[in-house]
């Protein structure tokens, strides 16, 4: 698929994403009814109006390579860009990265306060669960298995842990072993779920659940790769603030270690190696090898 007709794609199922996400972010939605209004204003806030909505966007061609269609896998996507967002709300405050912009707006504890912005991460993240516990076209059974797996992934043994030991980081320099479980925790445990939920929806067998799972862990490992070589090339106009302070703290990247040369040659490795675990999928598989690619080589 050429880069163009994969941004077009990834460009549509953001605004579909945006429309779901309105609807579930509303107070007319059942699980919100009675929240209170500055509550809700600053999760949608945390949630609406940016982002490229990469792990929906997962959700949704991993659920189509098994034949099920986009509306089924919305719920499941809405639910994981939920925890996503409270990711990226929480790792904003002061306690954390202490940053003051999110996706070129102010982040949501500079929009609103501290403790409002501690509330809608929760908020966000308890959502999810009952988003997936609720999308009647998924099978009961399969809803359970999500919501179970994205518990998961989302807590100690996955993205929350992964933030645990990425501020350990801190206090001891990690080697590359345990910076590459650390980012396969952190990063790597939503975009795992994202290729692997699709299957699950869509009532695929295990070996091709297996595989996607895989090719989506394969995906988290480039992801994470290119972000840090993303922040290594960025001018210092443009270098993120978390980027230099992470810099600062002694955080180590494998671009930094490795140079950018390597990681250029790792993320092409990463790519074939995700592009040949879904060659038996055919042409089917067109719109997945070209996420791959789009996540290494992206320029945002
Ligand atoms: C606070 C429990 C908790 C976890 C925070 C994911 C994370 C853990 C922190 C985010 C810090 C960060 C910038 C990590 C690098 C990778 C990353 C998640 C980048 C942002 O994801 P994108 O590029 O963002 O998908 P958009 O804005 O497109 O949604």
């Amino acid at each position: 698929m050429a880069p163009s007709r994969f941004d077009a794609a990834l460009q549509d199922a953001a605004l579909r994403m945006e429309t779901t996400f309105a609807h579930a972010l509303s107070e007319a939605h059942p699980l919100l009814s009675g929240a209170p209004e500055r509550l809700l204003a600053a999760m949608r806030h945390g949630a609406l109006g940016g982002g490229k909505r990469l792990r929906p966007f997962l959700v949704e061609a991993s659920a189509a390579l098994f034949g099920a269609e986009a509306a089924h896998a919305a719920p499941v996507g809405a639910a994981l860009e939920c925890i996503h967002c409270y990711s990226l709300v929480h790792d904003d405050l002061p306690a954390m990265d202490d940053d003051d912009l999110r996706r070129g707006q102010p982040t949501v504890h500079r929009a609103f306060d501290e403790a409002t912005a501690i509330l809608a991460g929760d908020a966000l993240l308890t959502l999810a669960f009952g988003l997936v516990a609720e999308a009647e076209a998924i099978e009961p059974a399969a809803r359970l298995r999500l919501v179970a797996l994205l518990s998961r992934e989302a807590g100690a043994a996955g993205m929350a842990g992964g933030q645990a030991l990425d501020l350990e980081a801190e206090r001891q320099a990690l080697d590359e072993p345990a910076i590459r479980r650390m980012q396969a925790m952190k990063t790597g445990a939503l975009i795992a779920f994202a290729a692997e939920s699709g299957a699950i929806l869509a009532g695929a067998p295990e070996a091709d659940r297996a595989r996607l799972r895989r090719f989506g862990e394969i995906v988290g490992l480039a992801f994470q790769l290119a972000d840090d070589l993303l922040d290594e090339t960025a001018d210092a106009a443009t270098l993120g603030k978390a980027t230099a302070k992470d810099a600062a703290r002694g955080k180590k990247t494998l671009p930094a270690l490795h140079g950018q040369d390597w990681t250029r040659a790792e993320l092409e490795r990463l790519v074939a190696e995700a592009e040949a675990l879904l060659a038996s999928y055919g042409d089917k598989a067109e719109t997945l090898k070209a996420a791959a690619r789009f996540v290494a080589f992206r320029d945002r």
